[in-house]
C-alpha cells in the first residue's frame, strides 16, 4: 500500500482546553459543583466517558472520542465516592458523526480501588451502520488460511497502513476496558500504540487476538505496557479474556522504530 494514515489527530481534541499543565494542578483537592468544562477535572472525567462509549459501542469500524465538554458538575456522595454529571459531544472519527451526549459517573471512595460506574447514552452512534464492513473483516481473517500478524500502530511516523486500521482500532477497544477498569479521578489514559497484535488459531467462532499495548497516562507521564488476550466477533463484538500489567520498564519510553 502506498497511501497511509496520515491524519493522527487525538481523539480528544486538545485545541479546546486550556493548556495548563497537569503538573501544576494540585490533585488532592478534588473540585467541587459547577466545573470549568475546558479544565483537567471534567477532561478526566470526560475521558472515562470516552473509554466507556468504546467499550460499548466501538467496533473495528467505529471508534468515538470526546469533542468537546459543554458543562460538569461534581459532588460528593457522603463518604462513598464522587458523582460528576457531564454534557459533552462525542465524534465517530470514520463517519465523522457528532453527538451531544449525557453521563453520570461515579468514582467509588474507599482503601480498595474500584472502577468508576459511567452511564451515558448516545444513540446516534448505534445508528452508524457497519455490519456489512464488520462482516466482510470477519470472513476474510476467518477463512484465510494465514494468521495477521502487525507491529508499531502507528508507526513512529505516525502511520498505519490502511489494511491494518481495523485491527489498530480493535487494540485501543480492547485497551479501553482496561483503561475504564484503571481509571480514577487522577488519571488520563490514551493508547499510546498498539505494539504489535498477533492473531491466534481459533476452533469456535471468533476470532482471538494476543495484543501488546503501551498506553499513555498524561497525568504521570507513564507509559504503561499491558498484554492482553482478547477476541472478536461482529455479534459478540470485543470480549477481554486476559489482562496482564508489564512491569515498569526503565527503557526509552518512544515507541520503537523498526524500520
Ligand atoms: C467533519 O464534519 C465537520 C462538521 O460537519 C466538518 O466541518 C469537517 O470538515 C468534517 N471532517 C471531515 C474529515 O470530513
Ligand atoms: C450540543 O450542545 C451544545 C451546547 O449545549 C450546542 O451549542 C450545540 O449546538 C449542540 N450540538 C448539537 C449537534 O445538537
Ligand atoms: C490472507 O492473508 C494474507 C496476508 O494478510 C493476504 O495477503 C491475503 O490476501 C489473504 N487472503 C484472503 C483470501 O483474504
Ligand atoms: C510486542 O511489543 C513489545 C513492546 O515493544 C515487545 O517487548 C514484545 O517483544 C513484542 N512481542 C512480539 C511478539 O512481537
Ligand atoms: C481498578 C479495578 O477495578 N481493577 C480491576 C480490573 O479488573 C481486574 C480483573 O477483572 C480486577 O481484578 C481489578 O480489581
Amino acid at each position: 500500500h502506498s497511501s497511509y494514515r496520515q491524519d493522527t489527530t487525538p481523539l480528544f481534541d486538545t485545541s479546546q482546553l486550556s493548556i495548563a499543565s497537569p503538573c501544576t494542578e494540585t490533585f488532592n483537592v478534588m473540585a467541587t459543583g459547577e466545573l470549568n468544562p475546558n479544565h483537567y477535572p471534567a477532561r478526566r472525567a470526560a475521558q472515562v466517558v470516552q473509554h466507556y462509549l468504546n467499550t460499548r459501542y466501538g467496533s473495528p469500524f467505529r471508534l468515538i472520542g470526546v469533542q468537546k465538554v459543554h458543562s460538569a458538575n461534581a459532588e460528593d456522595v457522603a463518604d462513598s465516592g464522587r458523582k460528576y454529571q457531564l454534557e459533552l459531544s462525542v465524534k465517530e472519527t470514520i463517519s465523522n458523526t457528532t453527538e451531544n451526549c449525557s453521563a453520570e459517573l461515579f468514582f467509588p471512595r474507599g482503601v480498595e480501588q474500584h472502577s468508576p460506574k459511567v452511564q451515558a447514552s448516545c444513540e446516534a452512534l448505534l445508528k452508524i451502520d457497519t455490519k456489512a464492513q464488520e462482516e466482510a473483516l470477519y470472513q476474510e481473517y476467518k477463512r484465510n488460511q494465514s494468521l495477521v500478524s502487525a507491529q508499531n500502530l502507528p508507526d513512529s511516523h505516525g502511520r498505519i497502513a490502511p489494511d491494518m486500521e481495523p485491527f489498530w482500532q480493535l487494540g485501543i477497544l480492547a485497551s479501553s476496558f482496561i483503561m475504564l477498569n484503571e481509571s480514577n479521578e487522577n488519571t488520563l489514559y490514551n493508547v499510546a500504540q498498539v505494539a504489535n497484535i498477533t492473531q491466534l488459531a481459533t476452533e469456535d467462532d471468533q476470532l482471538k487476538f494476543d495484543c501488546h499495548t503501551l498506553l499513555h497516562d498524561m497525568v504521570s507521564q507513564e507509559i504503561i505496557h499491558w498484554k492482553l488476550l482478547f477476541t472478536w466477533s461482529p455479534p459478540e463484538g470485543v470480549k477481554v479474556l486476559q489482562m496482564e500489567k508489564l512491569p515498569h520498564r526503565h527503557e526509552q519510553e518512544e515507541p520503537p522504530n523498526t524500520n
